[in-house]
């Protein structure tokens, strides 16, 4: 699907869409966003155990070494959170998954910024004070292992404290609506990428409501559905 703004826009003429991508990593946000846009793009699948992300020709792509990147006609773009705010503007608006430029355009860009900073920080304290098989895939995050010795529980102690809080927050954003836009929007689809990672760890959602109602709706959304599915 490729959108009228797309099409209308003079500084973007044609469609090169290539993304880079790793199983079980921040990727899988990328391409959740991709499926709910319908977007055909060359997938290229790096494998991080094996150090694919820190070879000389992807570190021209990213030089951060980290999934996910895109290259649209010719300019990389890295980073979920921007990836996710850059497809929004191009291609989400005649979708109707992305808010057009507005006050909600801001709120769109408050929630998925703070996904990936404030509470991806926290999450990622947590992620690195466990121990490591209880980390989900840890050939995924060869680069950010632990040792058992560097744990601290006071670190994993603050940090569930700082996730809990963050959920609060991220509650009561969803309290009397049913996304965080009202409408399903590809917000919901960033940051239950984030919330969903968190839900795997030792974190228990339930006592958010809204935040687990919230994450069934968007599990149901037929895009992520088939995602999960494999
Ligand atoms: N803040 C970045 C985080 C990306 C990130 O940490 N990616 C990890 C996988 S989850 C990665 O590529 N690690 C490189 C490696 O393991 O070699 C984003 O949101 O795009």
């Amino acid at each position: 699907m490729v959108s009228l703004n797309y099409i209308l826009n003079p500084r973007i003429k044609s469609m090169s869409l290539t993304f880079y991508s790793a199983p079980m990593s921040t990727a899988s946000i990328t391409e959740a966003v991709l499926a709910e846009l319908g977007i055909d793009c060359e997938r290229i699948n790096l494998d991080l155990s094996a150090g694919d992300a820190k070879k000389p020709d992807y570190l021209k792509v990213n030089p951060n070494g980290r999934v996910p990147a895109i290259v649209h006609d010719g300019t990389a773009i890295w980073e979920s959170s921007a990836i996710t705010m850059y497809l929004g503007e191009v291609f989400g608006v005649d979708a109707k998954l992305y808010p057009a430029l507005s006050p909600q355009r801001g709120e769109a860009m408050k929630w998925i910024a703070w996904a990936n900073i404030t509470l991806a920080e926290a999450a990622n304290r947590l992620f690195q004070s466990l121990p490591p098989e209880q980390q989900g895939d840890p050939a995924t995050n060869a680069d950010e292992k632990v040792t058992s010795e560097q744990k601290s529980a006071i670190a994993m102690e603050k940090a569930k404290s700082d996730l809990a809080n963050c959920l609060r927050i991220l509650d009561g954003g969803l309290e009397g609506r049913s996304f965080l836009l009202t409408e399903y929007s590809l917000v919901d689809t960033h940051v239950q990428g984030i919330v969903g990672w968190i839900g795997s760890m030792d974190v228990d959602l339930k006592p958010f409501s809204h935040v687990t109602g919230w994450l069934q709706r968007c599990y149901e959304r037929p895009a992520i559905a088939k995602l999960m599915a494999g």
